[in-house]
């Protein structure tokens, strides 16, 4: 038999390599890891819920039925506050951040950033949807609740970042600074087994994944590009494949296998994007430096962006080095 190396396994082995490791990162990812499960039970019934009762009804045991985000970010809430390693958390789901008001919770060192469930408009038809989740050490002193500028730091600040995607499998990846590593969840065991270690994404790629029905309101720079990935041309393999999901975790995961970008521009109507800088932008923009690509907002690095709100949103563009440095040389020169 293959010898199986489980996700808490391989976090345990990591951190014998950091002897100055307190062991509370490797307990936050094993609330993280547990969320995970119980959300992702649930998201491979979303069909059966929506058969016993609409959202907004009560189940046959008189409980409320959540929708699928608002139930994750329940999940990922009490995940986190009953470790003990987290003193708060901010989420798409939440309008404040949330403080974990407790003396344990207090002095926690660590604060979480999530988008519990990623491309809500495709959990009812069937196809692929995400949690992402960011992790920083607090800058405000422990022993005192969490406060604002806990959430507000730039991304180069993450300790740690990662996402699920509940796909075809469930594959949760992760990184803590020392490249990327990809686990995929074994239903009938009920743990995450190491199926891609150390992912490196390739510095080209030929898909790149953009929702082209707003072309009409993309910067020229944008516009230019993607009549550059259609163009033919040899040397390039041009023209690229399109492919968008409508997921950005399911659309990245594929994109930091294979080679590709994925594009959210800023609009005239929408000059930041749609995209949410904490939470989304982040710590996808960690995991893909940390595999060799780049993430940028057109003009600067993401993770060097100094944030001023939690729900603060910023255009995205992410994926294989070459094909981000195209698009941001075309934004420089035409805006
Ligand atoms: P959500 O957090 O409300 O689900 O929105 C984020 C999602 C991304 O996963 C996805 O890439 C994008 O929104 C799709 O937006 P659009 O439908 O405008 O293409
Ligand atoms: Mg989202």
């Amino acid at each position: 038999m293959q010898k199986m190396i489980t996700l808490g396994e391989f976090i345990v082995q990591k951190q014998a390599d950091f002897p100055e490791a307190t062991g509370d990162l490797t307990g936050l990812l094993s609330a993280i890891r547990l969320a995970a499960k119980v959300v992702n039970r649930e998201v491979n019934k979303a069909g059966l819920a929506d058969i016993t009762g609409a959202v907004g009804e009560q189940n046959i045991q008189g409980e409320e039925q959540q929708k699928l985000d608002v139930y994750a970010n329940e999940k990922f809430k009490a995940a986190l506050e009953a470790r003990g390693e987290v003193c708060g958390m901010a989420s798409e789901e939440e309008e404040d951040y949330v403080v974990f008001d407790s003396e344990v919770n207090n002095n926690a060192k660590y604060v979480v950033l999530t988008d519990p469930l990623d491309g809500s408009s495709n959990i009812d038809v069937n196809v692929s949807i995400g949690t992402i989740f960011s992790i920083y050490k607090r800058v405000s002193p422990r022993g005192t609740p969490v406060t604002l500028e806990d959430f507000l730091q730039p991304g180069n600040q993450q300790v740690a970042a990662g996402y699920i995607i509940y796909g075809s499998s469930t594959v949760l990846v992760y990184s803590t600074g020392h490249g990327v590593h990809g686990f995929t969840y074994d239903p009938s065991l009920g743990v995450f087994a190491l199926s891609h270690e150390n992912i490196c994404t390739p510095e080209d790629g030929l898909i790149y994944s953009i929702n082209e029905g707003n072309y009409i309101k993309f910067p020229d720079g944008v516009k230019m590009y993607i009549k550059y990935c259609q163009a033919e041309d040899e040397a390039t393999h041009r023209p690229f494949t399109a492919r968008y999901i409508g997921s950005l975790v399911a659309d990245f995961h594929r994109n930091l296998m294979k080679g590709g970008i994925y594009l959210y521009p800023s609009t005239m109507k929408n000059p930041n994007g749609k995209l949410r800088l904490l939470y989304e932008c982040n710590p996808i923009a960690y995991l893909v430096e940390q595999a060799g690509g780049r993430a940028s907002d057109g003009y600067q690095r993401i993770l060097d962006i100094k944030p001023t709100e939690l729900h603060q949103r910023t255009p995205f563009f992410v994926g294989s080095t070459n094909m981000v440095k195209t698009v941001e040389d075309l934004i420089k020169e035409f805006g």
